[in-house]
């Protein structure tokens, strides 16, 4: 999934003063805190604040061959936006090419200087924010080089993660992730524990010590949580079981900002918010959406993906995600009018696959089509021309198709029919009254002619008791 931080031998490494990898992957923990640096900590970073909340924000990338999933300056416009969308302000961005990562800094050492140089000098940048998935020692010793926090792209989806989540499952979830990031990461200088797990109010021990405890808490934390959220898949489940015999159910799915909330409001009407920040959406939310023909089915819009989504997320998010395996048809939503459009596409795909979600009906939604320039060509986006629709949610283009298409997708759509029984069939009358729409029902000599709507599911079952003529007639306009 996405671009991933290569690990490299650390041989070459000219850092003797910066923390190895070990075999596990862990650091040596940090000797006593200097007393300065807590100071600072504590002052630039008040519990309960994300780091890059107000703060001044450098963006950093590498482009090494490897990395070519998105192109690099591409991938840095998204992380400026998520950074912006975590409350910073953007002062600077910079792009190194490399072979590969430098095994103890991730950057190279010219550029670490340059960082460090640029932390100290105006315009002077409180945070800096790297375009990948540093390790935690990288993590670590990139702060102490820059003098200052690191962030990378999952630790920074986390604190976006974390801003946005509202209701009490969202918390849970987005805490757990939260904790799980920081777990390795707790003897860095700038890791922020207290607003975590509540205020330690034990912060300024001796280091090391303080870190122990620190972790043994964390532990504790993640327990207490898992078991919260256990509760809560549970309660879902029940949920679920209860709906079972229910409308069939459609889930939206898609990068974030594709315009999966909006499509929803015009599908259904909720009044779910829809914003141009990336993950305003973080909890399912579930509503009837009327189809063609009388029938109806139940719509869920929920959290949106990204490249690299951190695992930490996607594992503490199973019980949102949980809900789409139990949809009977999703409808990937993209912003076809994106620069980075198929990379968000793929991105999405590679989430979904990584749920077990690849073999589940899809219908590709290519909205925003009121911003496309040039008519769009499905056979480009390598999707057959039944698996995909082009709509605009903003001007409500081509929604009254995805209705239908919806229907036909779920064996719900529906057309006009003339049909003829026999009286002893009166049982199919009652079922067309129920499941269909009956505009005309008339005696006749050798028994009944029926004229009204039945869904297509149906004709079969009325075929085999007598004669069904359909009937040519173009497609209800304005059907919500
Ligand atoms: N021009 C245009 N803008 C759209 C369209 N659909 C959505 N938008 C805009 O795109 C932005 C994101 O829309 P949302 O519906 O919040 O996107 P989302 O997929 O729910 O995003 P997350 O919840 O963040 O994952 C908003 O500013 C919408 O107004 C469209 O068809 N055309
Ligand atoms: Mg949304």
């Amino acid at each position: 999934m996405g671009r991933k931080n290569r690990r490299v031998a650390d041989g070459d490494d000219p850092h003797d003063d910066l923390d190895q990898e070990s075999p596990n992957g862990h650091a040596e923990l940090d000797a006593v805190e200097s007393d300065s640096r807590r100071r600072e900590r504590d002052e630039e970073r008040p519990e309960g604040r994300a780091p890059t909340e107000g703060a001044q924000v450098m963006l950093a990338a590498l482009d090494w061959p490897e990395s070519d999933v998105w192109d690099a300056e591409d991938s840095l416009d998204e992380l400026q936006r998520l950074a912006e969308t975590a409350g910073g302000t953007v002062v600077g961005r910079t792009l190194q090419k490399r072979d590969h990562p430098e095994g103890a800094t991730f950057f190279g050492s010219g550029k670490v200087a340059e960082l460090a140089e640029a932390r100290r000098n105006p315009p002077h940048f409180d945070v800096l924010v790297v375009d990948a998935t540093l390790t935690p020692t990288q993590q670590r010793n990139l702060e102490r080089r820059v003098d200052g926090p690191v962030l990378d792209r999952p630790g920074l989806i986390i604190e976006i993660f974390g801003q946005r989540a509202r209701t009490r499952e969202a918390r849970l979830q987005v805490d757990l992730a939260r904790l799980e990031y920081q777990l390795p990461r707790l003897s860095g200088a700038w890791s922020h524990l207290e607003r975590q797990v509540g205020g330690t109010g034990t912060r300024g021990g001796p280091g090391e010590r303080q870190i122990e405890i620190d972790r043994r808490l964390i532990r504790d934390r993640i327990v207490a949580l898992k078991r919260e959220i256990e509760q809560v898949r549970a309660h879902r489940a029940r949920a679920r079981d209860a709906r079972r015999h229910g409308p069939p159910q459609v889930s939206l799915v898609g990068y974030t900002n594709a315009g999966k909330s909006s499509l929803m409001n015009r599908l259904t009407e909720a009044g779910v918010t829809a914003e141009n920040k990336l993950f305003a959406t973080l909890d399912p939310t579930t509503r009837r959406m009327g189809l063609p023909g009388g029938g109806y089915t139940v719509v869920s819009d929920t959290v949106g993906f990204i490249q690299n989504l951190p695992q930490q997320l996607i594992a503490s998010f199973r019980a949102t995600l949980e809900e789409l395996e139990h949809a009977d048809l999703l409808l990937h939503v993209v912003d076809a009018a994106h620069p980075s459009a198929r990379e968000q596409l793929d991105a999405v795909k590679d989430i979904l696959e990584g749920l077990g979600l690849r073999e589940k009906p899809t219908l590709l939604v290519l909205n925003k089509s009121d911003l496309l320039t040039a008519p769009v060509d499905l056979a480009s986006w390598g999707v057959a021309e039944e698996d995909a629709i082009v709509v605009s949610a903003q001007t409500s283009f081509g929604i009254g198709a995805l209705r239908a298409r919806v229907a036909r997708r779920l064996g719900m759509a529906v057309c006009e029919v003339e049909v003829e029984l026999p009286f002893s069939e009166g049982r199919l009358v009652a079922l067309f009254r129920r499941e269909g729409f009956l505009i005309r029902e008339e005696a006749r000599t050798r028994g009944m002619r029926l004229h009204g709507h039945l869904p297509e599911r149906l004709l079969p079952t009325f075929r085999r008791a007598g004669k069904v003529r359909e009937i040519d007639s173009a497609p209800t306009p304005g059907w919500r």
